[in-house]
């Protein structure tokens, strides 16, 4: 039954879902939801993959990406390859509220959050710098280089190999490793809000910015339509798009979960081996989701029909 208020998010985030739920609950909304249940995340470096101390770069730097949309105004906001600085998805939401621009990149980012008020501070952590340790010591072909057939080991510092044609497909084969947050809300007014935080691709080539703080990629939202925000790998999933493309899909008259799996099957046609999901919610209430290249892809709910929070699972 669809019912709003209702925040989704990917994985089995629950703490925050919970947050987000007892914001929207207390009348409070969609981008406050959003931005305090990506906060949360960050705080409690959800699997490592989310805030500080996680996916350290060749370089061993931890960055982040994250992203804000305004489903009611498409105004948007967000900061990629962010360095030193823990909350990415505040930054984000500043860009969004305090700048004409939507994307901020890099020291540039760091330099604007700093200005916001923001504190600096090193993302490294021992476990951080731990995987990072043990990757240059078991250093293998960069996965990320297109070297990967080359016998040759290698290790960053990035040289490009311009003889070598290989594409990547997918890094992102266990995906217990690599989980961005994406939450989509719908608030006591029906305004509908969506947003992302991640630190990224482990060992990503420094300067790599991933799908999540691209608009229409990590995340959509549109206030007579619906809301949908992506997980997975990155490089492949921002070539599609794919929440925009389910926000399409349902403006085109496919519900939710159908949505999900169009924008899954398109990328699928081209990247059998990507590992992905997306959840996708309509301005009613309805929702759903959809994912490739592993079993199952578990997701949190709060609406006043469950009355908590519950965590679903969709067969991938
Ligand atoms: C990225 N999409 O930077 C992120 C990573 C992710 O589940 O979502 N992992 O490519």
């Amino acid at each position: 039954i669809p019912s709003t208020p209702v925040v989704i998010n990917t994985w089995a985030f629950t703490d925050s879902t919970t947050k987000s739920w007892s914001i929207l609950n207390s009348n409070g909304s969609a981008i406050d939801a959003v931005v305090a249940g990506c906060t949360v995340c960050e705080q409690n470096q959800c699997d490592g993959t989310v805030g500080y101390g996680g996916s350290p770069d060749e370089n061993g730097e931890t960055t982040l990406d994250a992203l804000i949309i305004d489903g009611v105004t498409m105004n948007m906001g967000a900061v990629g390859h962010m360095k030193r600085i823990k909350d990415a998805a505040k930054v984000a939401r500043h860009v969004m509220e305090n700048t004409k621009h939507t994307l901020l990149v890099g020291d540039g980012a760091t330099q604007f959050a700093i200005q916001m008020g923001f504190k600096e501070t090193d993302l490294s952590t021992n476990y951080s710098l731990t995987l990072w340790n043990q990757w240059k010591t078991n250093c293998q072909p960069n996965f990320w280089n297109n070297v990967r057939p080359n016998p040759e080991k290698y290790c960053g510092p990035y040289k490009p190999n311009p003889s070598s044609k290989s594409k990547p497909t997918s890094n992102f084969v266990d995906m217990k490793n690599h989980d961005t947050i994406g939450i989509v809300a719908i608030d006591h007014n029906g305004n509908i809000a969506a947003g992302t935080s991640t630190n990224g691709a482990k060992f990503k080539i420094p300067g790599r910015v991933g799908d999540s703080p691209i608009p229409g990629s990590g995340a959509y939202a549109m206030n007579n339509i619906g809301a949908a925000s992506a997980t997975g790998d990155g490089d492949i999933m921002m070539r599609f798009l794919p929440s925009f493309h389910a926000v399409q899909a349902m403006k085109y008259g496919h519900n939710p979960k159908d949505a999900a799996q169009l924008a899954i099957n398109t990328i699928v046609q081209y990247y059998p081996e990507f590992s992905g999901a997306i959840i996708v919610v309509d301005k009613y209430g309805h929702y759903g989701a959809a994912c490739h290249g592993f079993d199952k892809f578990p997701y949190s709910i709060a609406n006043s029909n469950f009355g908590k929070v519950m965590v679903l699972y969709a067969e991938c």
